[in-house]
């Protein structure tokens, strides 16, 4: 398959944490003794799902084929206080420059930036504790046991914004991407014809002994590229978080005046957005290989130094000139910090979240969200009487009970909590 369609940079992934183990509900066994203390073990921890940041990886493609990420559950705990084994965490590795935002609120939930940096997106249940958390003075003999609590589940969007130091823009054939091969060890693919590059290249550049950057050479840009033509905006992103271009022009060719077309490089760029007409650029004047000699540049080039520009005469192909540019864009970089990313906030600040929440889905029929309710329910066994007291006491203490009698619930109708269900019965007292 060619290398050059394999690229992606955005992608959208469900992630579950794995759940707790139960705890167990076990007690004792000795000679002569019927029934020993409790000593049912704790479940073990769900396994976490964790992104973790890898220099290797350039495109998000893998994504379009795998798009569901599981942890393992945690294992139940067992008698004689043995606890449950953990489960394993899942590791979904992903370019450095990934922005991790959550779906629907686009909320950024972490931006991966050094190689080998890991976050836990979603976390593993806790183990349900076994019963021997539960035995007091006055219940010697407890059969209750927790259930293990659900893993996090989440839906995220990965956006890939490739970390590069120096952005290469211009015109398609320009000769962008033979100034990327000619400095660095990145493959990409170079033709006499317009949109060659189709998807972004990345290099690391080396100056000198110990001094190198990184650089991204993305497709052509023409006019009217912000409203779709062309190869259009879609790749900007990846010059979002440079720091400084090199803006490359073709001279000689005679269906394009230079000059024009830095000009029109340079609305599109403004008519992105994100200032980007505002970085600070190198302009690499290239293939004046071409030319008999390059005498007749001379007003050209002062024209971009009265408007303050660094202007080099380059030719991509045979390297002339080259060294300067590179070595310029080098020492510009010792001066330019490093952009911090915008934090994107949800639009509007959330209030105090209400505790839980009861609508009527149809007549007999109940559904109770909120997070403390959906947990304290997931994590509760229905088949043992002390599990299910357990429950009705925090019901109490959330103030859900009382609401639940307020808003007319009767004996023997469902409610639904999370994916749980469960007929309603009040205390007979
Ligand atoms: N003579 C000469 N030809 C060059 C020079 N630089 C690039 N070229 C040629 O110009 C053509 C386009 O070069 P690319 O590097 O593919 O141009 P690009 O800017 O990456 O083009 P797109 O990817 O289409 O935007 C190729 O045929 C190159 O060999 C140069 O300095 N001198
Ligand atoms: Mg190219």
């Amino acid at each position: 398959m060619n290398k050059q369609n394999q690229f992606m940079d955005q992608a959208w992934v469900r992630v579950a944490a794995g759940r707790g183990g139960n705890g167990a509900s076990h007690f004792r066994r000795e000679k002569w003794v019927p029934l020993g203390g409790p000593d049912g073990g704790d479940g073990g921890r769900g396994g976490h799902v964790i992104l973790k940041a890898n220099s290797n990886l350039t495109t998000l493609v893998d994504f379009a084929y795998k798009r569901e990420f599981k942890a393992q559950d945690g294992a139940p705990g067992t008698g004689a206080r043995k606890y449950g084994k953990q489960g394993k965490d899942t590791i979904i590795d992903l370019p450095v420059g990934t922005l991790v935002l959550l779906k629907g609120s686009k909320e950024l939930v972490a931006d991966l930036k050094t190689d080998g940096q890991e976050i836990i997106l979603a976390k593993g249940g806790r183990g349900g504790l076994g019963n021997t958390h539960f035995a007091t003075a006055l219940r010697r003999s407890p059969k209750l046991a927790e259930k293990g609590e659900p893993g996090e589940e989440k839906d995220v969007v990965f956006e890939l914004k490739l970390l590069a130091d120096v952005g290469v823009v211009g015109m398609p054939n320009a000769g962008k991407s033979t100034l990327l091969a000619a400095v660095s060890a990145a493959h990409p693919k170079i033709a006499d014809y317009p949109f060659t590059t189709i998807i972004p290249n990345l290099g690391r550049v080396r100056v000198d002994e110990g001094q190198s950057f990184a650089m991204v050479d993305i497709p052509g840009l023409i006019e009217g590229a912000s409203h779709g033509v062309g190869l259009g905006h879609e790749f900007l992103r990846h010059v979002e978080r440079t720091r400084l271009l090199i803006h490359v022009i073709e001279i000689g060719n005679e269906e394009q005046d230079p000059w024009k077309a830095f000009e029109i490089i340079n609305r599109e760029l403004k008519m992105y957005g994100h200032k980007l007409e505002k970085r600070p650029q190198i302009v690499a004047l290239n293939k004046i290989d071409l030319l008999p000699d390059t005498s007749g540049l001379k007003g050209l080039v002062q024209k971009f130094t009265k408007k303050g520009y660094d202007v080099f005469l380059m030719s991509a192909a045979t390297r002339q000139g080259v060294k300067e540019v590179i070595q310029r864009a080098y020492l510009r970089l010792q001066t330019l910090p490093v952009p911090e990313m915008e934090v994107k906030l949800p639009a509007t600040p959330k209030g105090p979240e209400p505790r839980f929440t009861i609508e009527s889905v149809e007549p007999g029929i109940w559904r109770v969200t909120g997070k403390e309710v959906v947990k304290w329910v997931a994590m509760t066994d229905f088949e043992n009487e002390e599990a299910v007291q357990k429950l009705k006491n925090i019901f109490d203490r959330l103030g859900l009970s009382e609401e639940m009698r307020n808003q007319g619930i009767k004996n023997g109708e469902t409610i639904r909590v999370g994916k749980e269900e469960f007929f309603y019965q009040e205390d007979d007292e």
